[in-house]
Parts: C-alpha cells; sequence; structure tokens
C-alpha cells in the first residue's frame, strides 16, 4: 500500500474481545482468533512504519445500551425490532464501558487517537463517524486535522461496523480501502453482500494488503 504520496489514515475497527473466539466474547464473529487479531496487529505495525497514521475505534455502551436484547423483556439475541422507524438488531450485551472485553486487543500505542462510539444509550453505532442519530464523533475532524485524504479499513466485523465506517468514509469523500483478509464478518451472506455494496459504492477492495 502506498503511503507516500499522500496521507493515509488506517482505521483499525473494533478489534476487541467480546467479537473475538480468542477471548472466548459475547458477539464472537467466527474466525476472529488469536490469529486474526495477530495478524491484524503485524498488519497494522507494518503500515504504521510506512508513515500511516492509525486511528482505532473502539465500540464503548452503557449497561442499558439499546442494542442489548437484555433491554427489552420477552426479546431474544438477533431478533430485529422496528425502533422510531429504525431497524435495530438486538445483540447480546457485548463491549461494555469498562469491561475486560471492551478492551481493544491492538497495542494501543500504535494509534494516534481512539475514537468510541455507541455510547448514547438511545441509539446504536456500526459506524465510527456517526450514529443511528446522526450524531458525529470526531473522526472526520480528526482526519481532516491530520490531513488524511485516504483511508484503509479493517477489523470487525466486515458486514457491520467495518461496512458502515467504510460507507461514511467514503461519504465524507475520503478515497477508501477495505482490506478483506483483515477483516472477519458475522455470517457468510451479509458478508458478501457488503463487500459487494462497498465495490458498487467505489470502496476498493483488497484481498490482502
Ligand atoms: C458491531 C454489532 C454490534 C461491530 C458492533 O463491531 O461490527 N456489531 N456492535
Ligand atoms: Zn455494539
Amino acid at each position: 500500500m502506498d503511503s507516500a504520496s499522500g496521507k493515509t489514515g488506517v482505521i483499525v475497527t473494533d478489534v476487541q474481545g467480546d467479537f473475538t473466539t480468542w477471548k472466548e466474547g459475547s458477539l464472537a464473529v467466527n474466525g476472529a482468533d488469536q490469529a486474526f487479531v495477530h495478524k491484524v496487529q503485524n498488519a497494522t505495525e507494518t503500515l504504521a512504519k510506512k508513515g500511516c497514521l492509525i486511528f482505532g475505534i473502539q465500540d464503548w455502551h452503557p449497561a442499558d445500551h439499546v442494542s442489548f436484547f437484555t433491554n427489552h423483556p420477552g426479546k431474544n439475541a438477533f431478533e430485529v425490532i422496528k425502533i422510531e422507524g429504525r431497524t435495530q438488531i438486538l445483540w447480546p450485551p457485548h463491549c461494555i464501558q469498562g469491561t475486560e472485553n471492551a478492551r481493544i486487543l491492538v497495542d494501543n500505542n500504535l494509534f494516534m487517537a481512539i475514537v468510541k462510539k455507541g455510547k448514547d444509550p438511545r441509539y446504536d453505532s456500526y459506524s465510527g463517524f456517526q450514529d443511528d442519530g446522526g450524531t458525529e464523533t470526531e473522526m472526520d475532524s480528526i482526519l481532516k486535522r491530520n490531513g488524511i485524504e485516504k483511508v484503509i479499513v479493517y477489523g470487525l466485523a466486515t458486514d457491520y461496523c467495518v461496512k458502515a465506517t467504510a460507507i461514511d468514509a467514503a461519504n465524507a469523500g475520503y478515497k477508501v480501502t477495505v482490506v478483506e483478509g483483515l477483516c472477519r464478518g458475522v455470517a457468510p451472506d451479509t458478508t458478501e453482500s457488503a463487500l459487494k455494496e462497498l465495490k458498487d459504492r467505489g470502496v476498493t477492495i483488497l484481498k490482502e494488503l
């Protein structure tokens, strides 16, 4: 990946214990094992050495978050409901602020900044740029402050947070690359359709770096 010609930012998305089988996470993504996390760690170090600026996204929910099925009496995990017209998938409680499995598993010293998302109990937030209520995070302003024009996005999960973050980055005018081999998806069908949608929106999909 060429970074000499312009400023490239890397957005390492939600590589947190609860999304990994390694840490027996509550929302473990298939294939997000220890080897996967090490591969992400190594790739991120390589990109940092090449001069890319590394940013992290951290899912960071309060215990009463709207996306947890446990906060909807009678509902089960992975049920889909409508909330004020929005589609909400009900997830197992995950990435609760200040819990062990909310930690980012990539060396935190690599990050220029870590943007937390999903803090508002009322709204889910797959994208690192904004939540479902339209409230923006500091991601875009931090990227702009650093003169970033291109972003490389990878992490967990391909079909949710990687997808939403890459789409919002493209919509915000960044040239976006997603590295498929550095992502894992929740389900094969939604992962395939996510990659297709990203391509259709002009995002470059690389198999590997
Ligand atoms: C994610 C579901 C709920 C993700 C976050 O990081 O893809 N998925 N919260
Ligand atoms: Zn979440």
